[in-house]
């Protein structure tokens, strides 16, 4: 066991195709909740997903819907959610807290979709760690073959509970897919300050789990990681770790400084990151194979602008909820 840099797993046309539309997606709903926050349409705070769309989209793409996924802060999960098939525009409702939001309007970010498998996202980083020993023993005791699929942060990954939870999925053999989004820092703190090595990967050996690094600006790289750990786990093989290194192309959060170590974030450093946006990596790779046009190009984007539309439309029609103490514990206990 230990990691493993070359992935053989072949996608076909249909699928790189659904993760390119899944990132123009993904990008339109990002920009679609910059606007909302700044327009004070959102609740809360907003953690731009820009830049880190890649490992996000590929590990979620080609879940069942019965599979568990705990997605990342990083883009509020939108990138994750649209990518598992969820309808979003009850997602938009609720971080705008309407009525009409998949949790009533009353969580922001901190919600569930159970009738999608989602459970669940919180700002409390590295909650999903602890949680995804119960979902990897609830999906292996189901025995129909689901799998869990947990999205963080390098930043989660430095707290005990990762430490844990590799430990028990890996003596239970639990069928759960780690995808570190390490984008390098953790609001202002670079990982070369808080990891000692240059890859959180190496942490996989110790626990005699497999594991995979791959470029985070490369779409294909990492859903064929994410095709190779889903089968790893889905065939009882156990847990599994991919690690995939996307830039944050923004600062942490909106209206705060980008900062490194208490240091501006230069503007030359991030153009430079920009040029390897997923979008234009993965465009330019499924030109170059014939497997997009123009045309392609054009209706993609177009249906996805169209979606957003209409998502924001549904928020901003529906009513803000009505304000009743008596069911407050209605909505934190199940019936
Ligand atoms: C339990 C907990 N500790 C600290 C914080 C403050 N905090 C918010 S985001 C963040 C950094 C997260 O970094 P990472 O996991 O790498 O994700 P990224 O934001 O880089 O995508 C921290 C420390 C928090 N929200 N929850």
């Amino acid at each position: 066991m230990g990691k493993d840099t070359n992935n053989a797993t072949m996608l076909s046309a249909d699928q790189k195709i659904t993760l390119y539309r899944n990132l123009v997606r993904a990008n339109h709903f990002d920009l679609c909740f910059i606007r909302r926050i700044m327009a004070g349409k959102l609740v809360g705070f907003y953690h731009p997903g820009q830049g880190q769309f890649a490992p996000q989209v590929a590990a979620c793409s080609f879940l069942n819907k019965d599979d568990i996924l705990m997605p990342n802060h990083r883009g509020h999960g939108l990138a994750h959610l649209i990518s598992k098939g969820v309808d979003v525009k009850t997602y938009v409702a609720e971080h705008s807290g309407k009525a009409t939001g998949c949790c009533k309007g009353r969580t922001s970010y901190h919600f569930t979709y159970p009738e999608y498998g989602v459970f669940s996202l919180s700002g409390f980083i590295g909650h999903s760690l602890a949680p995804s020993v119960g979902w990897g023993l609830a999906c292996k005791k189901n025995n129909r073959g689901q799998i869990a699929m947990v999205c963080f942060g390098d930043g989660a990954s430095n707290q005990g509970a990762f430490h844990e939870a590799m430990l028990m999925t890996n003596n239970w053999k639990l069928p759960v897919v780690y995808m570190i989004e390490n984008n390098g820092l953790a609001i202002f703190t670079d990982i070369a300050s808080t990891h000692p090595t240059a890859d959180i990967a190496d942490l996989a050996k110790g626990y005699g789990m497999p594991a995979a690094i791959v470029d985070g600006q490369d779409v294909i790289a990492c859903a064929e990681a994410s095709l190779t750990a889903i089968a790893h786990a889905r065939a009882g093989k156990g847990p599994y770790m991919i690690e995939a290194k996307p830039h944050r192309f923004m600062a942490h959060a909106i209206c705060i400084p980008d900062l490194v170590d208490c240091t501006p974030r230069p503007d030359a450093v991030v153009e430079e990151l920009k040029k390897r946006d997923p979008i234009v990596v993965c465009r330019e790779r499924l030109l170059g194979e014939g497997i997009l046009n123009q045309e392609l190009i054009d209706r993609i984007e177009a249906e996805a602008v169209q979606e957003v539309e209409e998502a924001e439309r549904f928020a901003d029609e529906s009513p803000v909820p009505e304000l009743d103490m008596s069911d407050t514990s209605k909505l934190v206990y199940a019936d």
